[in-house]
């Protein structure tokens, strides 16, 4: 096996951290991932790398490069070739769509999961976690009408469009508030738990 040489920093509780972990295994990429950022802390080296203090950053030989998103670009133009970077722009941009489609959603998914994951109950806002959940609803159901006849974010194979909003589904699945069922979303997450790297990288506790 060759020496990994490309390096992931971020602890992988990380959503964010987590899209790229997973990304690596789908493209059996050889990587070495370094625990940092959240109750590891921060160092001064990786703050001069990445001075937003924020987690996933990677390093490959010429690159310094954070942003999770841009990494996952990053990765499939330079590691996946045409089945991974689509050469048409339309196709790519049907894709990345999901992928920025992503961060809205994920600021909705914060209080629900902040509360579950990181606050002792006593100290749950219920009123705030009901909102969050409710706004998650209002935006999956667009991603329902969308997947009710479509496979894949990106098109007609898996692809990075759907990377970043199958990590938002693991923890939106594995919330223990109550929620509404999407037919679509649940088939499209069970084909999701069967890609390579999704039960090693995503699907770590919660808690
Ligand atoms: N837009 C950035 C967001 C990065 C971000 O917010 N990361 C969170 C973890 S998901 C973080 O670093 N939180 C602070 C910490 O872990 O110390 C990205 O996609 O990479």
């Amino acid at each position: 096996m060759p020496a990994p040489f490309f390096t992931i920093w971020g602890r992988l509780n990380s959503h964010n951290v987590k899209k790229v972990a997973w990304f690596a295994e789908e493209l059996g990429l050889a990587s070495i991932r370094h625990d940092i950022g959240g109750a590891f802390g921060y160092t001064e080296d990786y703050l001069a790398k990445n001075p937003n203090r924020l987690v996933p950053t990677i390093e490959d030989g010429k690159v310094v490069l954070w942003e999770s998103n841009a990494i996952l670009r990053y990765m499939a133009a330079e590691y996946g070739g045409p089945r991974w970077f689509p050469a048409d722009p339309i196709d790519r941009a049907l894709a990345d769509r999901w992928m920025d489609w992503q961060f809205g959603y994920a600021d909705a998914q914060r209080t629900p999961f902040l509360s579950f994951a990181r606050t002792p109950q006593e100290q749950w806002d219920e009123d705030a976690i009901a909102r969050g959940m409710a706004e998650c609803a209002r935006l999956l159901a667009v991603l329902e009408r969308y997947l009710a006849d479509k496979p894949w974010l990106s098109g007609a194979q898996f692809g990075i469009g759907d990377i970043p909003m199958g990590v938002y589904a693991y923890t939106w699945f594995s919330l223990p508030f109550e929620k509404p069922e999407f037919p679509a979303i649940a088939n499209w997450y069970a084909r999701i738990r069967e890609r390579p790297g999704f039960a090693t990288q995503v699907m770590i506790p919660l808690t």
